[in-house]
């Protein structure tokens, strides 16, 4: 019945409508992986913002402004962005929006799209009431959150403890090279786990829904970073390792890194921003803030200006000073010199829009980066500073950091699942010794299910693991794909995990190694109010070695080994 009225609702909308909201059909999708792309929800929607008042929009109260704009950071800014100039989806600009009206704009948030928008309303996930709201509060000037520059990054600045009253040795008996810091995204901490007794060590606040976390060359220190930009320097030297310095380098953000050239051990780090949109460079032992830099501008393509490009990944280059930045919504990587900070150098590399995720190729020389919205993956040349090569892959590319192998056949490659297929695209990365293989799709493998999230492998393992975390069958999000890579013309084993940690909700994502590449951790992601657990494989046997449960492992998703983190070993 719904469907029935969904197809009719659609099949009168004028032609006008159509056309505003024809979806990008070009590229396949699925409600999950949207509601995945527009992400765990912003800590904006709490931020006090200006707003314009348009006497052709209709009528809204300040308290229904005010929880429309909750609505819309929490559930549509991840795609839509935060000034609604478009993203993964379309823009919703007033003017256009108030030629669609209300009554077909409620059919849109309600149904969603043929394009891959969620059906908010049959989903539940909003009500009658909140659907009409935000067809209405899509009509309105959308309110700006403040910029956030040196005074406000100065003022959230904290040392807790100063570099000269940190420890001059490692005072635990932890076997640090061997910790797993796993983010806790529903509770904002991450647990540092010991890799060899499998025990807690501890659990450490962080910001809002924290993403991810980088280790310094050194070791020693851990970054992470929360989803509200507040960044966490932690001293795993201290007996039990503890936070030493807090900034907050904007309101949105994603990543961070920390200098990996010789000579520059652990001395600057680097945040990403998706809003204000901008990279800040930092005192690696303090996190005072050093530099700000904007990444406002032109796509690399149609030259148009964008007012919020986003700062997707960033990595540090063990070759030179330099982090390479990837920037959403321009389509461009940026290589950023450190060496001279006054005189700072950026080489701007055009690229492929939207950049996301991406990792190195085994030689460290080569950086591949999802664009995910083109179904490519860009390769960065970072000795010469400039593109090798734009790959066409499957249906949204979505590596994590990918996979690095020496191919039976091909050589060295690198490999990336899909969010929007199921397959997993092996490229080859050795334009010296296999020049014929270098930057084409040399194996496409088959999955067990679309929606794959993270794929990983070892140097010392001859097996490949691919999750399909966003699936929408349970048993199917529940198990990993691995392959033999030995024998990669044979199908791959598919293992529920979540079965074998006795967990009936929930997703298994994120393959992560231990420092000697003989496990394999994966993170069952259940529910925030239910159970979730961290399930660790024998690389080897691919049979199950330990389940790791504790009530305070509240919705673990990444885990970052140190030591393979620390040297980029993927
Ligand atoms: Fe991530 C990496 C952005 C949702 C888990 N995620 C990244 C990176 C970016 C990014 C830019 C690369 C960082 C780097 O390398 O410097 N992620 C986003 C989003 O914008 C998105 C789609 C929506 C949002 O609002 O955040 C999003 N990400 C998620 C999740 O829902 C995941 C699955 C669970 C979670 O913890 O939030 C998730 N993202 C991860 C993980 C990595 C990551 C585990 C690091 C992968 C690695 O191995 O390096």
């Amino acid at each position: 019945m719904k469907l029935l009225v969904k197809g009719l609702a659609l099949a009168v909308l004028p032609l006008a409508v159509s056309m505003v909201w024809a979806a990008d059909r070009k590229s396949e999708t699925n409600t999950a992986t949207t509601t995945y792309l527009q992400g765990g929800g912003s800590s904006l929607s709490g931020v006090e913002m200006y707003q314009s008042t348009d006497p052709t929009a209709p009528p809204m109260t300040k308290a229904e402004f005010d929880s429309g704009r909750q609505i819309y950071f929490d559930r549509c800014a991840g795609c839509h962005g935060v000034l609604r100039k478009g993203a993964t989806g379309k823009a919703l600009l007033p003017k256009d929006m108030q030629k669609l009206g209300t009554e077909n704009l409620k059919v849109f948030v309600g149904y969603g799209t043929p394009g891959g928008m969620p059906g908010f309303g049959t989903s539940n996930e909003l009500t009658e009431k909140e659907v009409e709201l935000m067809s209405r509060y899509i009509q309105q000037t959308p309110p700006t959150p403040p910029e956030w520059g040196m005074k406000e990054m100065m003022a959230s600045w904290k040392v807790l403890i100063p570099v000269e009253k940190r420890p001059t040795r490692k005072m635990n008996n932890i076997n640090i090279d061997n910790v797993f810091s796993v983010t806790l995204r529903d509770t904002g901490e991450v647990a540092l786990i010991d890799g060899d007794t499998k025990k807690i060590v501890a659990f450490i606040k962080t910001g809002f829904a924290v993403h991810i976390s980088r280790i310094s060359k050194s070791g020693r220190y851990l970054y992470t970073t929360g989803r509200d930009g507040l960044i966490n320097l932690i001293d795993l030297w201290m007996e039990t390792p503890q936070t030493v310095a807090t900034l907050r380098t904007g309101s949105d953000a994603r990543s961070i890194d920390t200098s990996k050239y010789k000579g520059y051990d652990d001395k600057i780090a680097i945040a990403g921003s998706y809003w204000p949109p901008a990279y800040v460079l930092m005192d690696g032992f303090t996190l005072k803030p050093l530099k700000i830099m904007s990444t406002r501008g032109y796509t690399y393509d149609e030259q148009e200006y964008h007012p919020e490009p986003r700062v997707a990944s960033i990595v540090a280059s063990h070759i030179k000073p330099e982090f390479v930045v990837n920037v959403k919504e321009t389509g461009k990587v940026l290589l950023v010199d450190y060496s001279d900070m006054k005189n700072l150098k950026t080489t701007e590399i055009e690229a492929e829009r939207f950049l996301h995720d991406g990792g190195w190729d085994s030689s460290k020389r080569y950086f591949l980066v999802a664009a995910n919205m083109r179904n490519t993956v860009s390769v960065v040349d970072t000795k010469e500073g400039k593109l090798a090569a734009n790959v066409k892959v499957g249906a949204k590319p979505h590596p994590g950091r990918g996979a690095n192998w020496s191919d039976t056949q091909y050589g060295p490659v690198w490999a990336t699942g899909h969010l929007g297929d199921d397959t997993v695209a092996v490229i080859g990365t050795d334009p010296a010794k296999h020049k014929d293989n270098a930057w084409k799709v040399v194996r496409s493998l088959k999955n067990h299910g679309s929606g794959s999230l993270f794929v990983k492998t070892h140097p010392k393992s001859r097996n490949l693991w691919a999750d399909a975390a966003l699936n929408p069958d349970a048993e199917v999000r529940q198990s990993v794909s691995v392959w033999d890579l030995k024998h990669l013309d044979k199908p791959a084993q598919v293992i529920n995990l979540a079965k074998l940690a006795g967990i009936t909700e929930g997703r298994t994502t994120h393959p992560e190694y231990n420092a000697k590449g003989d496990e394999v951790w994966f993170s069952v992601w259940g529910p925030k109010n239910g159970e979730s657990a961290l399930v660790v494989m024998d690389d080897k046997t691919r049979k199950l070695k330990t389940v790791i449960k504790d009530k305070r492992l509240i919705t673990p998703t990444g885990k970052f080994n140190v030591h393979n983190t620390q040297y980029d070993v993927y």
